[in-house]
């Protein structure tokens, strides 16, 4: 066959949605079949914790809801956010997740470097400090003592669908406990840190059958159907369907996080590397993802949540945008990865007093503000694209936005302008495209050894991006 539908669960940090893919003579395109909102969800103590109960529940119907329109679903595949785990024991779920901009760890963070020296750890892992890498939650998770397996969320997902128990390798590069040489599970570093390592799920690449349907899925479902690994980090499926058009692209993967780089072939974890903070995270077809995290569009929706709250009311971002557009003269911009704007919390207050350290007063209006905000993020973006080159010895010569952030054509233009560098935006739907194309070579459909650029060339074929010059 040369064609056939897939269903993608699609998992990000602020919602999921459930979607058809259909392949049909090397063209892609995509249903939203439903969407459902997600989100830190404070406990008892003030912690915060995924619902992932709700999310499953959701994640049931959209698949009930796929087949009862796409009775020949060939498979479905799952990709969310990284790092973030549930436990288990035997069958059962050991409480909700947390979120991984819960507090907890900054104690993991010091109890681990006090173990192994972050410039040990980089050698050994590849990836950039960020706080919440599941290594630093495992080393303050007294539940991992209880636990038979931690399972990563899409894993967990799978775990709950067919009674699978993996641990696809894109995403569990993200840990912090895959050796980024070998693509193993670095036991020994587990060891050292205190981790049992029975709870590591045997690694398994994307487009791997992971198992069918059973028990009660099967049921409300209502068909054995197959589950296949893709790219299960939503980031991993995401480069996936960057439709890169020359050898020295740079990709920015843009949702509530901006993920800028380039894709390699083997890893670099120089010095340069390591105190640029540049990641390699594991890719599909054993690529390397050398990138690093941006504070996104979070900057901007948890400023948003802020007005709407003191409001009362909704706010229409895209007059938002225009409006700030139209803010004419500069506006002050601020380190859009400061770590005090990571936590939920009054964006804005907070933002403002980042600023004000800087002697920068706050902008006066809500657009002004929106624009302080996108023309920050634009610049850590075209800074991060600028070391991404240096630190790879590559003349980047276009970047390529995908994901939500390129129907923002406030922040497209920007980070062209910034970067001095055309901006192709699009497909916006880069990570449920990944997700599809992953399933459908496994299925076949794209002839028996389809390379990755054979899938970006389906890409390709099937959206058109916009185009955003530099300006002087
Ligand atoms: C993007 C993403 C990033 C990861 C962050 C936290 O959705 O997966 O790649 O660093 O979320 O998991």
């Amino acid at each position: 066959a040369t064609g056939g539908v897939v269903a993608a669960v699609d998992l990000g940090a602020t919602s999921g949605r459930v979607m058809l893919g259909y392949v049909d003579d090397g063209m892609l395109r995509l249903e939203q079949v439903s969407r459902f909102p997600n989100g830190p969800v404070p406990g008892a103590d003030g912690e915060l914790h995924w619902d992932f109960t709700t999310l499953y529940r959701h994640i049931v119907e959209g698949l009930t809801e796929a087949l009862r329109r796409e009775p020949g679903i060939a498979s479905i595949g799952i990709d969310s956010w990284a790092v973030d785990y549930g436990l288990v024991n035997g069958q059962e779920l050991l409480g909700e997740p947390f979120h991984y901009r819960d507090e907890r760890t900054a104690r993991g963070v010091e109890l681990v470097h006090a173990r192994v020296p972050f410039g040990e750890l980089y050698r050994r892992n590849g990836l950039q400090f960020l706080p919440f890498n599941t290594l630093y939650q495992y080393a303050v998770e007294p539940g991992l003592r209880d636990a038979s397996s931690a399972l990563l969320v899409p894993d967990l997902v799978a775990f709950l669908l067919t009674g699978a128990r993996v641990a696809e390798r894109t995403n569990a590069s993200t840990t912090g406990l895959v050796d980024v040489r070998t693509g193993e599970w670095d036991l020994e570093l587990a060891a050292r840190l205190g981790i049992e390592t029975s709870v590591l799920p045997p690694l398994v690449d994307p487009g791997v059958v992971l198992g069918t349907l059973h028990g009660e899925a099967r049921e409300r479902v209502g068909a054995p159907l197959e589950v296949v690994a893709v790219g299960s980090h939503d980031t991993a499926s995401a480069v996936v369907a960057v439709p890169l058009s020359t050898p020295d692209a740079a990709y920015i993967s843009c949702g509530t996080w901006g993920l800028v780089g380039v894709e390699l072939d083997g890893p670099v974890v120089s010095d340069a590397a390591r105190e640029a903070n540049f990641t390699n995270e594991g890719g599909v077809d054993g690529r390397v993802r050398f990138l690093h995290n941006v504070t996104g569009l979070w900057l901007l929706s948890e400023a948003v949540r802020t007005w709407e709250a003191e409001d009362g009311a909704a706010i229409d971002l895209p007059a938002l945008l225009d409006a700030a557009a139209s803010v004419s003269g500069d506006v002050p911009l601020f380190d859009a990865n400061d770590p005090r704007l990571s936590a939920p919390g009054d964006m804005p207050a907070r933002i403002a007093a980042v600023l004000g350290e800087a002697g920068a007063p706050a902008p006066a209006t809500r657009e002004a503000f929106a624009r302080t905000i996108v023309e920050s993020i634009a610049q850590a973006f075209a800074d991060a694209v600028a070391t991404a080159g240096r630190l790879t010895d590559r003349d980047i010569d276009v970047i390529h936005i995908v994901g939500g952030g390129a129907l923002n054509r406030l922040l497209c233009q920007a980070t062209a302008d910034r970067s001095g560098l055309p901006v192709l935006a699009g497909p916006v739907e880069a990570t449920a495209l990944g997700n599809v194309l992953v399933q459908a070579r496994a299925h076949g459909w794209f002839g028996p050894d389809a390379t990755l650029e054979d899938l970006r060339r389906v890409v390709a074929a099937s959206v058109s991006p916009d185009r955003y010059e530099p300006r002087p």
